[in-house]
């Protein structure tokens, strides 16, 4: 809720001040306008009245003045002239010929003759039509006064025309001009200013005392209004708190965006592209019977950093493992991807089939994956793996430095399969800014300390600048098998390494997913989904239908998850007949016995559960053995109404948020198991322990029968959560973390000169 701040309410001072500003320099235009208009106009009432004076004179004269002329008897002309010149204002007169001459003249009037010639008198506008009297106000004539002139010309037929010119005293015009120009800017100024001193005063009175009291009411203070009497002031109050809230968590750190990102990478990882190091390639070309394929590949990381790519420029280092993928990239191994769009580099690496052997099948998966995950499998070690990994995370390494073009790159080293490149990126590119993410959970010390190279691995990932995990927890466990693999002292309170003078970060960066997901918005909506899915399944309309989507991996829980449905099905047996799981399983490093063994064990316990509870017509259990498409896939997150995610043990878990991802329509049930990263955030699925049956079928139980009102609001609550946390946040706030360090460390080769230690 915003607090009012009275300092800046519209009726303190500053406020009034605000306010009083623009308005006094207003009035003071508007005073100087005033002025003007009023001089303008009383200049033009006195020059009409001097003109109605002089043409008054004149015509009282004409008479006499004419016969006078015709006599030739000069001196009562010279006594009707010294008569005018009496009049009021009138200095000096004069009766001119129309030649120009002087006929005869007061004694004031100049001598110079000019004033009987018009072509001399410097006039530009006459007030008044010829024959009749003009007039026209004229600088000072010979010092004597501001003047006014005015000229009549008399025509009788019977002598020459005459003209008769009067020179006028416009001084005390001018001298009223003047106080009544003061007068009405001062009353008019004095006018203006009450007037606005009302307004302000008047809007600190009740506009503050609004404002204020309007502030309480929503604050729930207020005398006024309280919780419930009105029912507008309720909702204003709600939305008031709920703008609020938003923009407090807006302020602290914003939604992270596709653009946001972005703009992050072009701020901070601007003059040269990031690295991303990878097993898994995004995009791999297959040779068919029907021409060269692209495929997807099932992987959670690439899931997750392929939208990372597709926001900015990069390159992507990873092994080249299809078919076709030599006969699709150049010399090098290099082509641009997506295919179409063309948005970010990939460089393929090769390996024989040895190698691969060894290091990804052996090492990596027989060794690392079962070590770090407590699923009770047993892990494999053998030297000859071992020497590929080496080799092979040395291949990696060279290939990061052909494609840097800076000597302080930013590179994002991914996952258990690279575990020694980081020191020997380190030790080609010392000032490199080396983030390893490992999404795969970290085992306590003692479980680690099973593998052979345990010291190694520790010591090939400190070359880090950065190490992170999906978890705290398994920060924490990385931190204690450091301490008990190395010499190094732990910086516990910054969750830091620091090892012969270089510090490594420990960091939880929890892995998400797009937002929205691309494919959400390239299929039909939740009820269109279910009606293709039920129709290609068989499926009549009353059926629950649950999903499952897996890698085919020992760690995913698949056969406990069957086991759990065919205990659902021995308690409840009014689902019979109407409850259907799917299970869309990907094929997964198939060369290894123990995944050999783990297919065989699972399509042994379907066809069990297939024969004990099915029929001609029923299938409890249907077993997609397949890579699905993500469309596909996305189809069967919408049309079900529960999916479950067993993991026995898990760094994260990313089909979990699909599937909340994917239910715009707030509708479905997520079951999570507790040993998946994700259920550290989405606390509103119905969470279990994937090896307690009992717990796990009452869960599928539960799930089946919750009211829509409470699957929505869990949906809803989940959705929040994984909108807010999504994988732009996850690579923005890695890469800033990163962009932080080399900074620094660009600071501090500036001010010393020397090269230093990065991650240090
Ligand atoms: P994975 O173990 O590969 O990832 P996960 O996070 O579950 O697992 O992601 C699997 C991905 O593959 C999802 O995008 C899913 O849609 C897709 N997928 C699964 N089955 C599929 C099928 N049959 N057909 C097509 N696609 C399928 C590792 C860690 C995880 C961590 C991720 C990311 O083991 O804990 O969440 O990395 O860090």
């Amino acid at each position: 809720m915003p607090v009012y701040d009275r300092a800046r309410a519209p009726g303190s001072f500053r406020e009034s001040l605000r306010l009083l500003l623009p308005l006094l320099a207003a009035i003071g235009l508007v005073v100087v306008a005033v002025g003007v208009v009023t001089t303008r106009t009383t200049r033009a009432w006195f020059e009409s009245e001097l003109h109605a004076r002089a043409s008054l004179a004149s015509i009282s004269v004409r008479q006499g003045v004419l016969s006078a002329y015709a006599a030739g008897d000069t001196e009562r002309l010279s006594l009707l002239l010294d008569d005018i010149s009496r009049e009021d204002q009138v200095m000096s007169a004069a009766l001119c010929g129309i030649d120009g001459s002087v006929v005869t003249r007061t004694a004031t009037f100049p001598t110079d003759g000019a004033w009987c010639d018009r072509s001399r008198m410097n006039v530009v506008k006459w007030r008044g039509e010829s024959p009749g009297t003009q007039s026209a106000v004229v600088s000072p004539v010979q010092g004597m006064l501001p003047s006014h002139v005015s000229v009549t010309t008399f025509a009788s037929g019977l002598t020459m025309p005459l003209r008769l010119v009067l020179l006028q005293n416009f001084g005390p015009a001018m001298q009223r001009e003047t106080l009544v120009r003061r007068w009405a800017m001062l009353v008019f100024g004095m006018l203006a200013v009450a007037s606005s001193l009302l307004t302000v005063l008047s809007s600190r009175l009740t506009r503050g005392g609004l404002m204020r009291r309007l502030t309480d009411a929503l604050r729930g203070e207020g005398q006024w209004w309280k919780h419930g009497e009105s029912p507008l002031l309720d909702d204003v109050r709600a939305l008031a708190q709920r703008t609020s809230a938003a923009s407090v968590e807006a302020d602290r750190d914003g939604r992270w965006t596709k653009t946001r990102l972005r703009s992050v990478l072009n701020e901070h990882v601007r003059e040269e592209s990031l690295v991303i190091v990878a097993n898994r390639e995004p995009y791999i070309h297959d040779k068919t019977p029907d021409g060269v394929i692209v495929r997807h590949p099932a992987s959670g990381l690439v899931t997750a950093l392929e939208p990372v790519m597709r926001a900015c420029s990069g390159v992507w280092i990873a092994h080249g493992s299809g078919s076709a993928d030599r006969e699709t990239s150049d010399a090098k191994g290099r082509l641009m991807v997506p295919p179409g769009e063309e948005s970010y580099r990939l460089r393929r690496v090769w390996m024989s089939e040895q190698e691969e052997q060894g290091y990804y099948y052996g090492f990596a998966n027989e060794g690392l994956w079962p070590v770090c995950h407590q699923t009770y499998a047993r892990p494999i070690f053998r030297s000859s793996d071992w020497e590929h990994y080496r080799t092979i995370n040395a291949r990696f390494a060279d290939t990061v430095v052909q494609e840097t073009t800076v000597d302080d790159p930013i590179i994002l080293v991914q996952d258990y399969h690279f575990a020694l490149a980081p020191r020997m990126i380190r030790e080609r590119l010392p000032r490199a800014t080396i983030i390893t993410f490992w999404h795969i959970p970290w085992p306590n010390a003692e479980r680690f300390s099973i593998c052979p190279w345990r010291d190694e691995v520790v010591d090939g990932l400190l070359g880090s600048s950065i190490v992170g995990f999906h978890t705290q927890a398994h920060c924490n466990h990385f931190l204690e098998t450091v301490d008990s693999a190395l010499e190094a002292r732990i910086d516990r309170a910054d969750n830091a390494v620091i090892r012969q003078g270089a510090r490594t970060l420990v960091r939880p960066y929890p892995i998400s997913v797009e937002w929205p997901v691309r494919w959400t918005e390239s299929i039909p909506e939740a009820a269109e989904c279910r009606r293709s899915v039920f129709e290609e399944l068989e499926l009549p309309e009353d059926t629950v239908l649950a999903v499952g989507v897996d890698r085919l991996d020992y760690t995913k829980g698949i056969e406990e998850r069957i086991d759990a449905v065919e205990r659902l099905l021995e308690r409840r047996p009014t689902l019979l007949g109407r409850f259907v799981f799917v299970q869309l399983a990907a094929p997964s490093r198939s060369e290894i016995p123990q995944y050999q063994q783990l297919r065989g064990a699972v399509e042994s316990s379907v066809e069990r559960i297939n024969a004990r509870f099915g029929s001609a017509s029923y299938k409890p259990v249907v077993f997609l053995r397949a890579h699905h498409e993500p469309e596909r896939v996305f189809r069967f997150y919408r049309a079900a109404d529960m999916c479950y995610v067993s993991s026995l043990h898990d760094g994260m878990n990313l089909v979990a948020k699909e599937f909340v991802a994917a239910r715009d329509d707030e509708q479905g049930v997520l079951v999570l198991s507790k040993f998946a990263g994700a259920a550290h955030e989405l606390g509103d699925a119905l969470i279990v322990n994937p090896y307690d049956v009992e717990e796990a079928s009452s869960a599928l139980e539960r799930a089946a029968f919750m009211p829509r009102a409470e699957q929505a609001e869990r949906m809803r609550a989940m959705r929040a959560i994984v909108a807010e946390h999504n994988v732009y946040r996850w690579a923005g706030r890695m890469l800033l973390d990163a962009a932080q360090l080399r900074n620094r460390a660009r600071r501090s080769l500036n001010l010393s000169g020397l090269s230093i230690p990065v991650g240090s």
